[in-house]
């Protein structure tokens, strides 16, 4: 599919506010693809889609969940915004024609970040903080470091930022998010 159909779909399932920060996500994670030598195309539909499923109300959310089995663990089922990535990578696949395993689990990922992740699955997760509509404290800094250090770089203080955020509005940390940040550790130290 066209990324000009993937738009006009995803016109009508999320928010004008939300396709504008889509649309933010792809030229970052454009530019990072660039500087960090990844594909393209692919980058552009995960960006794009990413947030396929941010809008969806709670029936919305339970009814996809049947009709494709998705599996969410406890937490996931306890704080819904942690799913919208697995279900967005549902929607992807039965709405947007996306079959590309790369793709899907990058956008699956996108919001805790895993041990182990792929470049493309980086990009993505970074370029979600650092899009241009983004404004928080040290947004800057981390977009200077995004552009001019180092992917893992910036991913360590970007999974420093969500951890933090995370603690101090009381939430669960998802596993996943720790066993991100411990791994990107290690890769960092490798060097
Ligand atoms: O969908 P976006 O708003 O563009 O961004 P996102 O998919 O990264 O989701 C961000 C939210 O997810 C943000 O409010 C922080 C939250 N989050 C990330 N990791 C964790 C988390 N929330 C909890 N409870 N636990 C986590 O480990
Ligand atoms: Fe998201
Ligand atoms: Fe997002």
């Amino acid at each position: 599919m066209e990324l000009n159909s993937m738009i006009q779909i995803l016109e009508k399932i999320i928010t004008p506010k939300r396709l504008k920060h889509s649309l933010g996500v792809v030229q970052s994670a454009k530019r990072l693809a660039n500087i960090y030598k990844e594909d393209i195309e692919k980058v552009e539909v995960a960006a794009l889609l990413h947030d396929c499923a941010k809008c969806l109300n709670k029936e919305e959310v339970l009814h996809l969940v049947q009709k494709y089995d998705i599996l969410l663990d406890d937490i996931e089922k306890k704080e819904t915004e942690l799913a919208h990535g697995k279900i967005g990578a549902y929607l992807c696949k039965e709405k947007f024609g996306v079959c590309n395993n790369d793709i899907l689990s990058a956008i699956t990922y996108h919001t805790t970040g895993k041990k182990n992740m792929s470049k493309l699955e980086k990009i993505i997760y970074l370029a979600d903080f650092i899009e241009p509509s983004r404004n928080y404290d040290g947004v800057d800094e981390l977009r200077n470091v995004a552009y001019n250090e180092g992917l893992n770089e910036a991913l360590l203080m970007a999974f420093d930022n969500t951890i933090k955020y995370v603690i101090s509005i009381k939430k669960i940390i998802h596993p996943r998010t720790i066993e991100a940040r411990n791994f990107l550790l290690g890769e960092l130290n490798e060097i």
